[in-house]
């Protein structure tokens, strides 16, 4: 089949890496401790079951059929605080209980009053029903409009399992039939995995960097720039193992000194007791320029490791000197655009040039508009500084992601489900499938624009006319920009099918709803530890499906059965068929590095994950050390082999928006640019107590809610002046829309910023009305749906400027929490 599917595979294209080996178990024991959610002391009938999912790996404890406590895996050295939202989210109130219909579409078919989505007016339907209305409407679609009509690329943060995979079931449903547009790339990395080939010769922001433990021996300075570690490592796209906790705390205890880069006082700050630099938010390139412009004035740069391993370098002086636009861009300069006082800057290239330097970025810096500079200028400032491939030196963009760092363990790579399933003898027609693909965040562009070009990565395409969008786990409604603007564009659909088991804002949007099982009422198997790939875990059943839930597998089987493709989609194979397969599948790998695992009903029965060893060299591991120690056999995969300070490839493709070699500039909007109207910068970082918007439903958010709204970081100052109370309901506006939250004030932020978490549930009081007042705080209701540059055309989350204003009279009650009107009949 066409390699088209591997693109929807979201296993395949988005979590690739893993360069060292390495193995495990026996990560350091920091004292897991025990969490009794809602727990009853154990019965004689109750039973303890072994799962895990994005917070990690942990027993459930079962009473008479109920799901009573959560209990950490005793070998997770940090569990997530998020368990008791974890348990909670299966039974809280906003559970999708029973197939679902938006009235009017119901009542008048496909395309039936678009601006009714949203309304929660639900007429609950059989399964029966439900089925063969979206059966005969998959059909009905691709038989007047074409598989391009159909929109598959549901993007977002499906629970994992190599089998439940419901974006890549929905592929696989969706090819068996005919083909589908699906999407590239996604909303974490979107400018950074697309620049970084270019520059790096690997998409670089899923590969593991050098392992913590030569962090601990080597680095002498550790710069978290724009990076909160302790915070979203408690996450991982399969089942984290929490390693880089451990690998923190080595670094602690060995005194490493840390440099945190952030408007906000963050945890990975407060723990490492750092020094805190908070920058304008949107103008760390302008300050890495600064201090590259000193490491070349001063002569700090290291001219040997330039010369031997980049090109380009003398392309990029002019322009860094100001030789060839008439602006050097000196530390005056930067400080001029990022706040940090020029001495700060001349101080920093002098401690990161004598010592033994770590740059350790995070993402957000290039969630923004120009954002694929970001990264590009961190790899040129660490080549300047020569460090790369020597141990504890260099730049790592994993070290605050699904615990990137932890060594890698020898194990199998255990395979899952794949998007494209082989077609049924006699139907080769489906491999014509005409499966097309658009940049993940041009979602909204495409369905405004059917049939307009648009730049991609050296490409020129032309959006496809998309009729129905079929959504699988992911929140939309949550994770995509400029909330109203998005709102208006849906309404082009004909239909919009979601399946999910949380009334999301997306699923409050749909014509057809289809309520899934959660991780914990299903039988599934993955690897544990994104990067050290320790363990393999059995998650079994815990429960039985609560409601009228059915897997994603299930769902998507009788959907094909209805379409006569049911052998194609199933290959004949049922949950546990398949679970073993995926297993045997890894035991013939294991058996191949002489690594006997046991049979599968001894490790599916026994309760416990199967360990893999993690060896010396793993602990050992130096990111681009093979390239150091020999640059012409182990060359990067870019043209030159080496890294691009300036790119070839890139200057071809002529964009405005995207020059060949790193380059400040300015931002649509940003704290004191040129033109910018709106005085406060919105950083919206991800949540320390959710995972996107999972979890905004549970008890969790009693923990972080201010007046039942979500919270907005505020600095004392920037309250004083608008007459705003710590406490306080305000209204966030701007001209793409208004939100209310709860301000809390704090000198953790610093003056001219405001930070309101991704991920609180969109709680619109005029449901289907753009620009109307979102009442809880979906910060996506400010931001920006532009793309990066016509390169990456990746998303600008981070990009977002606002005012605030005390919100007086009554505030209008968050209705979000519970199930919309008929979605609880
Ligand atoms: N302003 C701003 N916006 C951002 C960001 C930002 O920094 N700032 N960050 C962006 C980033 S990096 C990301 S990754 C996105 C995240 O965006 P999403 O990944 O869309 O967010 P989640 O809340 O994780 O949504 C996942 C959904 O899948 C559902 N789900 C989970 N498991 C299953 C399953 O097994 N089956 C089915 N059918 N459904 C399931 C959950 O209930 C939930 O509704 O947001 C992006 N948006
Ligand atoms: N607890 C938790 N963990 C998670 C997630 C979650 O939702 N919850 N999501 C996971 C996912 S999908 C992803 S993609 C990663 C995201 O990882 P990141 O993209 O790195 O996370 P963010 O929180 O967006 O930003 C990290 C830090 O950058 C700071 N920052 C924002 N703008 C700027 C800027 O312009 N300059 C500088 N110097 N700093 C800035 C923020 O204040 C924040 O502290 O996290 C993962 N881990
Ligand atoms: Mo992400």
């Amino acid at each position: 089949m066409s390699n088209e599917f591997g693109k929807s595979d979201t296993n395949i294209s988005r979590r690739r890496f893993i360069q060292g080996a390495l193995a495990a178990g026996t990560l350091g024991s920091t004292g897991a401790t025990l969490l009794a959610s809602g727990a009853r002391s154990a019965t004689a009938g109750s039973r303890e079951v072994l799962t895990g999912s994005h917070w990690g790996a942990f027993y459930m404890r079962v009473d008479d059929g109920r799901v009573t406590g959560v209990r950490p895996w005793e070998k997770d050295p940090k569990p997530s605080h998020q368990l008791p939202g974890v348990l909670d989210s299966m039974y809280s109130p906003t559970r999708i209980r029973h197939p679902m219909v938006r009235r009017a579409w119901l009542e008048r078919g496909p395309g039936a009053d678009p601006e009714g989505r949203g309304k929660g007016d639900f007429v609950r339907v059989s399964w029966e029903k439900a089925l063969d209305l979206v059966a005969a409407e998959l059909m009905r679609v691709r038989k007047k409009h074409g598989p391009t009509s159909i929109f598959g690329g549901s993007y977002g943060w499906k629970s994992p399992g190599k089998l439940h995979n419901c974006q890549t079931l929905l592929a696989r449903a969706l090819t068996v039939n005919g083909g589908f547009v699906s999407r590239s790339g996604d909303y974490s990395t979107g400018a950074a995995q697309v620049i970084l080939p270019y520059v790096v010769g690997s998409i670089d922001v899923y590969e593991q960097p050098t392992a913590w433990p030569v962090l601990a021996e080597h680095t002498e300075l550790m710069v978290f720039w724009a990076a909160d570690p302790m915070v979203t490592n408690q996450i991982g796209w399969q089942v984290p193992d929490h390693g880089a906790y451990p690998g923190m705390e080595a670094l602690k205890s060995k005194g490493v000194k840390v440099i945190c880069i952030d408007p906000v006082r963050t945890d990975t700050r407060r723990y490492f007791d750092a020094e805190w630099l908070a920058p304008r938010p949107h103008t760390d390139v302008a300050m890495m320029l600064g201090i590259a412009h000193t490491l070349y004035t001063e002569k700090l740069h290291d001219a040997k490791f330039l010369a031997r391993y980049t090109t380009g370098f003398d392309r990029f002086v002019p322009y860094l000197t100001g030789e060839s636009d008439g602006v050097a861009k000196n530390a005056e300069w930067a400080a001029g655009i990022c706040e940090i006082p020029a001495d700060t800057i001349r101080d920093l290239a002098r401690r990161f040039a004598s010592k033994r330097t770590m740059l350790a970025a995070g993402w957000s810096i290039q969630r923004q508009h120009h954002g694929e500079q970001s990264h590009w200028m961190l790899v040129t400032l660490a080549s300047m500084l020569g460090q790369i491939g020597l141990p504890g030196g260099g730049y790592g963009f994993t070290y605050h992601y699904a615990n990137g760092g932890s060594p890698t363990a020898t194990g199998p790579v255990l395979p899952g489900i794949v998007g494209g399933a082989k077609p049924p003898p006699g139907s080769e027609w489906l491999e014509a499938g005409g499966t097309e693909t658009i940049p993940v965040s041009r979602i909204v562009e495409m369905l405004e624009n059917p049939g307009k070009p648009y730049d991609f990565n050296g490409k020129r395409s032309k959006y496809p006319d998309i009729r129905l969008a079929y959504w699988v786990g992911g929140n939309p409604f949550m994770h995509h920009q400029d909330r109203n603007r998005m709102i208006k564009a849906w309404r082009k659909l004909d239909t919009f099918i979601v399946q999910d088991f949380q009334w999301t804002a997306t699923a409050r949007h749909a014509d057809i709803v289809l309520p899934c099982t959660t991780t914990y009422e299903r039988n599934d198997i993955e690897g544990i530890g994104d990067y050290s790939m320790s363990h393999i875990l059995a998650m079994r059943k815990v429960v039985d499906p609560l409601f009228e839930a059915r897997d994603d597998y299930d769902i998507f089987a009788a959907i094909c059965e209805r379409m006569g493709t049911g052998k194609a989609f199933t290959e004949g194979r049922d949950d546990m068929a398949w679970i073993r397969t995926f297993y045997e599948a890894a035991r013939v790998q294991a058996r191949g590095k002489r690594m006997e695992m046991p049979v599968f009903d001894v490790f599916w029965n026994s309760n416990k994950p199967l360990a893999f060893p993690i060896g010396e060299e793993a602990k050992g591991y130096i990111r681009h050390k093979e390239f150091r120690d020999d640059p012409l056999l182990n060359a990067l995969g870019t043209p030159s082999g080496r890294i691009e300070i300036y790119s070839s490839n890139i200057a071809r493709m002529k964009y405005d928006d995207c020059p060949p070699h790193p380059t400040w500039m300015e931002p649509l909007e940003r704290l004191g640019g040129p033109t910018t109207r709106y005085p406060l910068h919105i950083d919206s970082s991800h949540p320390g107590s959710r995972l996107h918007s999972q979890l905004c439903g549970t008890v969790l958010r009693g923990s972080y809610a201010i007046k039942g709204r979500e919270p907005c970081l505020m600095h004392p100052e920037d309250a004083k002046i608008r007459g705003i109370a710590d406490g306080d309901i305000v209204r966030v506006f701007n001209d793409r829309g208004q939100m209310l939250v709860g301000v809390r004030l704090t000198d953790d932020i610093r003056r001219g910023v405001i930070r309101v978490c991704e991920g609180g549930w969109y709680d619109p009081a005029e449901p289907g009305k753009p620009g109307t007042l979102c009442r809880y705080g979906d910060v996506n209701n400010l931001t920006t749906g532009i793309g990066t540059s016509k390169l990456a055309q990746g998303n600008c989350g981070h990009t977002a400027m606002a005012d605030v204003e005390k919100y007086r009279g009554p505030a209008p009650a968050v209705e979000v929490f519970k199930a919309p009107r008929g979605g609880d009949a």
